[in-house]
């Protein structure tokens, strides 16, 4: 249970909080999308096991649904999962894991057909194929019944979605019992069993609205705590602080968490640096798709169809010239203009509305640009605010897209992550499983949604079902080591005073000067997030480079990182939420920190369009078609990197 807002404003820290123990079978970390799913499914599995979820907000809007959606991006419906497998792959340029791909495209639309069921309103085609949303989409039946979406690309359908968290979250709830729900509570660090070598055994965690730490024992673990953001300096700055597309309060638990127990993670270079509209990041997908419309350069030209466009395309696609260009290389034609000195890019939402506009009559024309806006209000609604603030009505007047600062996520257009066993089947290469679908290489601890490295293209969907298949394998696994009785290696005091560290740095030292946030005994998170993210804006590949970094450039930005590790050991908290920024910020350092050991590792440039390496420009096929794997060492914090096959199962 969530314990609601207090009128008084931000809670005090004290030195010594209360704790609680709790000693239970299954614990899920996280409230979103892929943990929703797991809520929902874990029961039919679990028989009489006790199961807890944590999630450090209120599910009903937490994680990236928070806003809404506008647009459910996966559903295979009458298409074939083998072409699922192929678009993911090609879009993430040649290196993703099939079987992952494959499971998840056989499951996906059940968990879109419960969204319906739950009452999620899906867009609908009338009998003469025009659109129907909301009420009047819903009376032409369900999905599952045989009614038709609306398909914006091949695989995208249309929803009116500004309270599809709510709707997902509330069916979690429910399967899973109040009872079992810990809201509000943010877990710092997952704990390894004193006694079997590489077993998860608990992880600890502290509330955000009383002073109190949690100390969990668990026989098995589903980390999913979304993707990274606020990594890289955002184009915003004072005005727009704080707006970013990803949702900001997904730090990299899950990435930090799982590596620090020693999760082998794969394709940690790989990012999202997403076309957005410019300043209020409203999403391109429906502009692109649903309304038809064409990038423009300063020159007025549709420059994705230009001659060298197509050779741009022709040097990097992995496949050839596909029907859908991989997103990192529209990124990079769109980067190319900007560099050419043809920026900036206008989306033309003008000539989009009019074409479209030409075959409706006045009511439909109104009712058209009415989703042009929703588009943004059910997901983005800061890009519908920025819009009448900047006076602008799209059948008017063209907005500027502009690729924002790089994001680090496995479920989106983005493939970074955890490495994990496939499904248990004969047509799964022995290299991909190790027995449970979706465990990472630690006995015990499952990942889904943004945790899941080497797949990608699962988005809202694709991370509920694939929530819901980690969690019988999860269940499968309690089962058959019944027997196991997790012990802790450290004891609850030891585990508090890491907790509240921070805390307790700051209560001895805040006396000292009168301005609190100016100490020589510590830092606050604000600072440190800033200089995290100038550093990797600088030397990691950020927009201020054009996305271009270096091995020497990587260099100078490891020796900063390893003196801000020290330094976030100085990060002081007086209060529960700052409390909570040091530890994220912790968890944004070794979070970025692999993301750019891996860009170093991997010499070569992978994704034109999401980052460049200037040493290395261009893909190298000989050397790195390829996965990167990486690991901490849990006990000295050191990182291995080697690489793995890669398996094409269903052939190009
Ligand atoms: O327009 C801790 N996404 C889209 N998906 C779609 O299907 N359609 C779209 O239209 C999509 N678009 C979009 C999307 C996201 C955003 C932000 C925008 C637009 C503006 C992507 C999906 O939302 C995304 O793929 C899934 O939500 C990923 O699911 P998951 O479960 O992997 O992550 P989550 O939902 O963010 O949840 C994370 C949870 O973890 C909690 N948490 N809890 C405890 N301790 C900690 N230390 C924690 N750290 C985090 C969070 O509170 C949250 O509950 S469009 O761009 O294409
Ligand atoms: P976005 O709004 O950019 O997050 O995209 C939403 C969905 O549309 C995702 O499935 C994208 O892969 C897809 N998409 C976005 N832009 C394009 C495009 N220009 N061509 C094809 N698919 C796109």
């Amino acid at each position: 249970m969530a314990i609601p807002n207090k009128p008084t404003g931000e809670l005090l820290a004290v030195r010594d909080p209360e704790v609680e123990e709790r000693d239970v079978d299954i614990l899920i970390v996280g409230g979103g999308m892929a943990a929703c799913g797991s809520a929902f499914e874990v029961k039919k599995w679990a028989g009489d096991k006790k199961i807890l979820l944590v999630d450090k907000a209120a599910m009903e809007r937490s994680g990236a649904v928070a806003q809404g959606l506008s647009a459910i991006n996966t559903y295979i419906g009458e298409n074939a999962p083998e072409d699922y497998v192929k678009m993911v792959r090609n879009d993430l340029m040649g290196l993703t894991r099939d079987d992952l791909v494959y499971d998840l495209a056989r499951h996906v639309d059940d968990s879109v057909h419960l969204f319906e069921e739950w009452g999620l309103p899906v867009w609908k085609l009338d009998a003469d194929g025009k659109n129907l949303d909301g009420a009047k989409g819903q009376e032409m039946g369900t999905l599952k019944s045989g009614a038709k979406p609306v398909r914006t690309g091949k695989w995208q359908i249309m929803i009116n979605g500004e309270s599809y968290k709510c709707i997902v979250a509330e069916a979690a709830k429910k399967a899973l019992g109040e009872d079992n729900i810990l809201e509000r509570v943010f877990i710092v660090k997952l704990l390894l069993d004193a006694n079997k070598e590489n077993t998860i055994a608990g992880a600890i965690g502290f509330s955000v609205r009383e002073n109190k730490v949690y100390v969990i024992k668990c026989k098995a673990m589903m980390v999913a705590c979304g993707g990274a953001v606020n990594i890289y300096m955002p184009r915003c700055q004072g005005e727009g602080k704080g707006r970013a597309w990803y949702p900001v309060w997904n730090s990299g638990s899950t990435y930090t968490m799982c590596a620090e127990v020693g999760a082998e993670l794969t394709m940690m270079e790989n990012r999202f640096t997403p076309a957005r509209f410019k300043d209020g990041y409203g999403p391109v997908g429906a502009w692109f798709l649903l309304f038809k419309a064409k990038t423009l350069n300063s020159l007025g030209e549709n420059f994705a169809a230009s001659d060298f466009a197509k050779a741009e395309l022709e040097k990097y696609a992995p496949y050839g010239l596909a029907a859908v260009t991989p997103t990192c290389l529209r990124n990079h034609l769109m980067l190319a203009e900007m560099k050419e000195g043809r920026g900036p890019i206008m989306m033309d939402t003008v000539t989009a509305l009019a074409t479209l506009g030409e075959t409706m009559d006045k009511k439909e024309l109104k009712h058209l640009e009415s989703e042009a806006w929703e588009d943004f209000l059910d997901m983005t609604c800061g890009q519908a605010n920025l819009w009448c603030a900047q006076d602008c009505e799209p059948e008017k007047k063209n907005s500027e897209v502009m690729p924002t600062e790089p994001y680090l996520l496995g479920s989106h257009s983005g493939c970074c992550g955890i490495w994990v066993s496939g499904p248990d089947e004969d047509w799964v290469p022995d290299h991909y499983k190790w027995g449970y679908n979706r465990m990472t290489t630690v006995n015990g601890l499952f990942t889904s949604g943004d945790g899941v490295g080497a797949s990608g293209h699962k988005f809202s969907s694709g991370s509920h079902a694939e929530g819901r298949m980690a969690i019988k394998a999860l269940c499968k696994y309690v089962r058959d080591n019944a027997d196991f009785a997790p012990t802790l290696k450290q004891s609850t005091q030891e585990l508090v005073d890491v907790t509240y560290q921070p805390v307790r740095l700051y209560l001895d030292n805040c006396k000292y000067t009168t301005a609190e946030e100016i100490n020589p005994n510590y830092t606050k998170p604000d600072g440190f997030a800033m200089r995290l993210m100038k550093a990797t804006n600088e030397y990691g590949g950020g927009w201020m480079t054009y996305y271009q970094t270096s091995d020497k450039a990587l260099e100078i930005l490891q020796d900063l990182f390893n003196v801000m590790r020290e330094d976030s050991m100085k990060l002081g908290a007086g209060d529960l939420h700052t409390l909570m920024r040091c530890w994220e910020m912790r968890h944004r350092l070794t979070t970025v920190e692999a993301h750019c050991r891996h860009i170093y590792f991997r010499k070569e440039s992978r994704y034109p369009g999401f980052y460049y390496k200037a040493d290395y420009p261009g893909t190298d096929d000989a050397n790195w078609f390829c996965f990167t794997n990486s690991k901490m060492n849990p006990e000295t914090g050191e990182w291995e990197m080697k690489k793995v096959e890669h398996v094409n199962i269903i052939p190009a």
